[in-house]
């Protein structure tokens, strides 16, 4: 009887879904660059560099004429802290104005680079450009833009995909050692003084009356928990073994995706035992 109970928890709860989505627009961004920073909630972000550089590399908080960068930030708030995240896919998009003053081929060699940034402690409507302790772009890139959908004719969207393993770990600080709070800065090395000063990105800010500011989309789950009860405990271990050796795409006990469930997943659930319990 206990073992027909315990079967039958194990089938129902491998129909669950541990994994989730969050998508969401940044909570602000703001376009800085000290010849014409404008404090006038812009709806257009906007990014450059000096073809070597994407950022300043004296002074990376005040960045010189050669220089601009664009940050934003979100608030994961309604993520619980107090786990650790394990993140299975995380991509920024966002939407680039028409017509871009650059080639395709300028596109793929200088991407638009999403790191990370010194703090998310910024707004744009008391933004100071000599204020003393403003946020800049820090040294991770955490993904880079794809010009698969680039066209002259229309606005376009730009994926940023985020590499797993350098976001994960910010992803994770940013719920549990910031209040939800997450920076991003936009940097581009592309130069747009060869090009007659137009060869620069220009995508559309949260203030965007059409609604085409950056989006952030990030898949995760609570790390080792198979069962998506947001705890890794002996549930999921027992399931775990009950899954061992299966193989197939979407398994909730293949933790780390790779198509089949044994040892390696085994030790993510001990690795987290007792995560979000
Ligand atoms: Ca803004
Ligand atoms: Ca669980
Ligand atoms: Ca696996």
């Amino acid at each position: 009887m206990r073992t027909q109970a315990l079967l039958l928890g194990l089938s129902l709860s491998l129909c669950a879904w541990a994994q989730q989505t969050y998508q969401g627009q940044p909570t602000d961004d703001v376009w800085v660059y000290d010849n014409a920073f404008n404090a006038g909630f812009t709806a257009i972000l906007r990014a450059w560099g000096d073809g070597q550089n994407a950022v300043d590399p004296n002074n990376p908080a005040y960045p010189g004429s050669n220089f601009s960068y664009s940050l934003a930030k979100w608030s994961l708030q309604g993520i619980p802290a107090g786990r650790q995240y394990q993140v299975l896919q995380a991509q920024i998009t966002v939407v680039h104005t028409q017509p871009p003053g650059y080639t395709r081929e300028l596109g793929e060699q200088f991407p638009l680079e999403a790191r990370d940034l010194s703090s998310a402690d910024f707004s744009e409507a008391t933004w100071s450009y000599s204020a003393p302790n403003n946020p800049y772009p820090g040294n991770t890139i955490l993904g880079e833009s794809l010009m698969t959908n680039y066209r002259t004719d229309a606005p376009f969207a730009i994926p940023i995909p985020l590499e797993v393993e350098s976001f994960e770990p910010y992803f994770n600080a940013a719920i549990n050692q910031n209040g939800g709070a997450l920076g991003i800065a936009f940097v581009s090395r592309m130069n747009p003084a060869n090009q007659a000063g137009q060869t620069f990105y220009r995508f559309y800010s949260r203030n965007d009356g059409g609604g085409r500011g950056p989006v952030l989309q990030v898949v995760y789950r609570v790390a080792g928990d198979v069962n998506g009860d947001g705890c890794a405990d002996d549930a999921d271990l027992l399931q775990t073994l009950f899954a061992f050796g299966q193989t197939g795409a979407n398994l909730p006990a293949d933790l780390n995706g790779d198509g089949v469930v044994d040892d390696a997943d085994l030790l993510e659930v001990l690795f987290n035992f007792g995560n979000g319990c």
